[in-house]
């Protein structure tokens, strides 16, 4: 799916601002039939919960209404009309006057309504937007809505994020010509020192297409004629981690000469490769340093915010981090267009996290019942993780720096059932795309003895607490742990594997001369034992520590104003910890730290 932009041949309009905002309410009969009620305004993009002090709105379960009025443009008579919504978390419906014109499921991904023939170019329409952020055991994420004696809803998930809602991202209209090129799909090869891009466009209606690249200095360096084919590029100038190179494609939908439709996307040269137990990128071993993240930032939640995209992108930089894992949910496309220009490594996640029965934020329990079953994750919700698979790789499949799917974060891969779940998502994964190697972040109840998916994968991603939820304080004993527990991946598998999750819970401002959890001197001690003993593991390619900053989740008793895990605080203050991870990777860069031995 393209993202919008405008073109010589498409014109596109920013419908972000202060809409009308009103809590669902039974007294609400068919709220988009009317201007909303009450005076209530939310800011877009941003999650609403925040913004508001009424505790009845920041926790409401159930559908909330976004309102504004639209001008169509009185140029686009004859143009095809488009409403693009970036993201509604969870689910959106959205109407035009009295009319549903788009409903989609899945809070982390773009969906689109035709408007062509609904609006009329040179007036105003009011459009209505419900979004509903309701979980259940078939959606991803999973949750469980209960209604109380006192007749409120309320809601409990299985993620350690709080469950922000609303819309999030930007929200779009945008003008193509009634023939237009729907979609593009971009491969890259490379032969010595040059390369292949291998292109597919999706034309609607009838037209000769034809594609040209030109490189970062403007200059057209191949051109070719079809809706397929190859492009030769010699002495590419490649893409790589920490040297961004972007070409430029640009799609021109044609008709005897008069151009038609047209449409540019970056394109950068890269190849990723998974050989024995090494992860390559142009053919070189790689080696990942950075984060888990969020999108969470104070007020606005999970709003796309383009000042802390800025900031988190330089932070990475000072850190000296090459990469990121997009946990738990597809991010807005801006930080993948970043990440894309500035040479940042991406691993990109479904918003599959929560298919455990058996872990709520690190604790555990017995699951009461099976994660995988009638009642827990069924047909029905791997249905639902299948189209977040889907539309996952069909928005992000052209970006340089996603180099690995994540498929899920933490699912019951012990469990029975997992790997009949998991496999067929696997097996469509690879079939949606071929280029890139695929993970699941493990949790650590699956361990390399019980787990029933890892060998499906190309990559093992750990999620590990040793020093937190298991050894607390005594890093002697969790040294131990973990070093058995690498060990036994890397030799049962023989395959890549990186640590998707470690940290600790940290409070800027507490010290002291022994392990004490909490204290900044531990956070730094508990990362630096994890690193020597990824250094003497062969198969290791990569460490991103949990969390790149603190950020919000729901209350619990292990909970101090949400997870502070963070090497940055939530407002990006670093930590001590900050400055040792620092030495640490801007030393050895984008290779493993120590030759491997045959540990
Ligand atoms: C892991 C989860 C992550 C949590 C983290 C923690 O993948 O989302 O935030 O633990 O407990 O289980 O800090």
């Amino acid at each position: 799916m393209l993202k919008p932009q405008a073109t010589p041949t498409r014109d596109l309009i920013n419908l972000d601002g202060t809409w009308r905002f009103a809590v669902d309410t039974h007294d609400l009969v068919a709220p988009w039939e009317r201007v909303l009620p009450g005076r209530l305004e939310a800011a877009v993009p941003a999650s609403y919960n925040d913004q508001f002090v009424d505790p009845a709105i920041r926790g409401h379960v159930g559908v909330v209404w976004y309102q504004r009025t639209v001008f169509v443009p009185r140029g686009w008579g004859g143009e095809r009309i488009v409403l693009r919504i970036d993201a509604a978390t969870h689910a959106g419906s959205v109407y035009v006057e009295d009319r549903l014109v788009a409903e989609h499921v899945g809070g982390y991904t773009p969906f689109e309504a035709d408007l062509t023939d609904i609006v009329t170019p040179g007036e105003a329409v009011r459009l209505t937007i419900g979004v509903d952020n309701r979980l259940t055991n078939v959606t991803i994420p999973p949750g469980t809505v209960t209604t109380g004696p006192d007749g409120i809803q309320r809601q409990s998930y299985l993620h350690d994020f709080y469950n922000y809602a609303g819309l999030a991202r930007s929200v779009w209209m945008y003008s193509t010509p009634r023939r237009f090129v729907r979609d593009i799909a971009i491969t890259t090869e490379l032969i010595g020192s040059s390369a292949l891009v291998d292109f597919t466009i999706d034309a609607m209606g009838s037209g000769e297409v034809s594609v040209h690249l030109t490189d970062e200095a403007g200059a057209v360096v191949a051109r070719a004629d079809g809706a397929s084919g190859s492009l030769s590029v010699s002495d590419v100038h490649l893409w790589q981690p920490g040297a961004a190179y972007l070409y430029d494609l640009t799609v021109e939908l044609t008709d005897d000469e008069d151009l038609v439709d047209s449409f540019s996307i970056p394109v950068g040269v890269r190849t990723v490769e998974v050989r024995g137990n090494q992860f390559l990128i142009n053919g070189q071993p790689f080696y990942f340093t950075g984060f888990g993240k969020h999108e969470d930032t104070a007020i606005r939640g999970k709003g796309h915010d383009p000042a802390y995209l800025v900031h988190d992108f330089q932070l990475l930089d000072w850190i000296g981090a090459n990469s990121f894992r997009t946990s738990h949910y597809p991010y807005a496309e801006e930080v993948l267009e970043f990440a894309d220009r500035h040479g940042i490594v991406v691993i990109d996640e479904t918003a599959a996290v929560g298919l455990n029965l058996g872990v709520m934020g690190g604790l555990t329990g017995s699951p009461a019942i099976p994660t995988f079953g009638p009642d827990g994750c069924n047909d029905e919700t791997q249905a639902a993780h299948a189209q977040h698979i889907r539309e996952l790789i069909a928005r992000d499949k052209n970006h340089p720096s996603v180099v690995m799917w994540c498929i899920a974060n933490e699912p019951a891969t012990n469990e029975e059932g997992a790997r009949e779940y998991f496999a067929p998502l696997i097996d469509l994964a690879r079939e949606l795309d071929s280029t890139r190697p695929i993970t699941i972040a493990e949790v650590m109840f699956a361990t390399f003895e019980n787990d029933r998916v890892a060998d499906l994968l190309d990559v093992i991603s750990l999620n590990r607490y040793y020093g937190w939820y298991v050894a607390v304080g005594d890093l002697q004993t969790a040294e131990q742990y973990l070093e058995h527990d690498l060990r036994g991946w890397s030799e049962k598998f023989g395959k890549p594997i990186m640590m998707a999750e470690y940290g600790v819970d940290t409070l800027p401002g507490a010290h002291s001369v022994w392990d004490v959890p909490w204290t900044e001197e531990y956070q730094r001690d508990y990362l630096s034992m994890h690193h020597r003993v990824f250094d003497r593991n062969p198969s290791f390619v990569g460490e991103q520590v949990w969390n790149f900053a603190d950020f919000q989740t729901t209350v619990g008793i292990h909970r101090v104003e949400g997870n502070r895990k963070g090497i940055f605080s939530r407002d990006r203050k670093p930590k001590g910890a900050a400055h040792s991870l620092r030495e640490r990777w801007k030393r050895i860069g984008n290779r493993k730290p120590t030759p491997p031995t045959d540990a």
